[in-house]
């Protein structure tokens, strides 16, 4: 079953991050004369073909205006970023998985899951070492190669729905942004365990010739990390142990999975103070799995700041998504991130977004639910924060914002 690609919920930092909130309507100014390789006549229908096609069209100087965001929105400048650079907690996963070999020392297993519960707590955010995803290196490659194709070829798989299970695109909302981001993308629906050697990959980009191949093999590998990973943090979040593991088991085994892959691209940019590759914004799933390249470039909301994030070679980076947050019933934190850009290296990511099937509910867990930790959340599903972002709304508030029931002011939670 295909799901629909909204990969991302559309969300507004803190009103002191980024100001206003509805940068995604206005269209900027740029003062000055402007010198853009771009002129204003066949402006739109360039840029609707992306950052790459852009560049590849003549070395550009200056930043398009349709990129340049408002003073506010602007990330912090470059020279600035090193003392915001930020190592995140890290995971190691043999360490979680002690208990399942067999050998190994349960004390240290029950210290690595405490260092995972205040990981998702604190951070949202933690890199995975340790975590036996082999095909990182080849999808890199392949990726790298997909977006070397020439523009036309990439082109094929543009499509304006949605729904479709491939699709290659620009910017973040491309229809809605009013300031355009500095970042191409493909997006590819991985519809069950065996999508990769079969069906859904038909539908898959066919060159480079190796890709339905590699794309297959990473998406079975990350859908086994990502199990590992929620039996790994329901468990300490839950504990262990009748009730619970009934809800844990039937979280992540018995209602199934959706994942989406989606590959990030993001130009050496002429004018990175500027823009953004991807504006702050939450993923809606449960968890996601970002590979990353050593160029950094991700920025997450850390106690009232944005932090760089410093890539550790060879981990994968994992954070919390909004229906995790809402199954938490808060305790574990979906955080705001962005991608920043820079002018000496274009930068690749690819994202694997994991849910809950699109016509699942998903609620507070009832076991964290009680007289000092009232629900914090309605229930929900796909549908309701595909509603969201068709809504007036869905431009400049956050999915989970508007999932909140209202603190009782005696009973809120430290
Ligand atoms: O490129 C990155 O580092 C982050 C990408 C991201 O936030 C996303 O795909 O949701």
């Amino acid at each position: 079953m295909a799901i629909l690609d909204l990969d991302l919920a559309p969300t507004t930092p803190p009103a002191h991050a980024c100001g206003d909130d509805d940068h995604r309507l206005q269209r900027p100014q740029r003062h000055g004369k402007q010198q853009d390789l771009v002129g204003e006549k066949d402006d739109d229908l360039n840029l609707s073909k992306g950052v790459r096609h852009l560049c590849e069209r003549g070395a550009i100087t200056r930043l398009p205006a349709r990129y340049v965001l408002p003073p506010s929105q602007r990330p912090a400048p470059t020279a600035s970023l090193s003392s915001t650079a930020c190592r995140l907690p890290v995971i190691d996963l043999a360490r979680l998985k002690n208990k399942k070999s067999g050998g190994g020392d349960h004390g240290d297993r029950a210290a690595a899951l405490a260092e995972l519960d205040a990981a998702c707590r604190d951070y949202g955010f933690f890199q995975v070492v340790n975590h036996g995803v082999e095909e990182a290196h080849s999808v890199f490659d392949v990726a790298r190669r997909f977006f070397d194709l020439p523009s036309a070829q990439r082109s094929r798989y543009a499509s304006s729905d949605i729904r479709a299970p491939v699709r290659y695109g620009t910017s973040f909302n491309q229809r809605n942004d009013g300031v355009l981001c500095w970042r191409d993308f493909l997006k590819i629906v991985v519809d069950d365990d065996k999508a990769a050697a079969s069906s859904s990959s038909a539908a898959w980009p066919d060159a480079p010739v190796d890709l339905r191949e590699v794309v297959a093999a990473y998406a079975r590998a990350t859908r086994r990390l990502f199990r590992e990973l929620m039996d790994a943090t329901l468990e300490a979040l839950l504990g262990v142990g009748g009730h619970h593991d009934k809800n844990k088991k039937k979280m992540i085994l018995e209602e199934g999975s959706s994942q989406m892959l989606v590959v990030n691209c993001y130009p050496a940019c002429p004018e990175p103070d500027l823009t953004l590759g991807m504006p702050p914004h939450s993923d809606y799933g449960l968890l996601t799995v970002l590979l990353q390249d050593q160029v950094k470039g991700l920025e997450i909301w850390h106690e009232g700041r944005w932090v760089l994030v410093d890539p550790i070679p060879g981990a994968l980076l994992v954070n919390i998504g909004d229906h995790f947050e809402i199954f938490s019933n808060g305790r574990y934190k979906s955080v705001l991130h962005r991608v920043r850009v820079n002018s000496a290296r274009s930068r690749i990511s690819l994202a694997s977004l994991h849910s809950l099937p699109p016509d699942r509910v998903i609620a507070p867990a009832p076991e964290l639910v009680n007289d000092m930790n009232p629900r914090r959340y309605m229930d929900t599903d796909f549908e309701a924060f595909l509603r969201h972002i068709a809504s007036a709304e869905g431009n400049h508030k956050s999915f989970l914002h508007s999932r909140r029931i209202p603190e009782p002011s005696s009973s809120v939670r430290q």
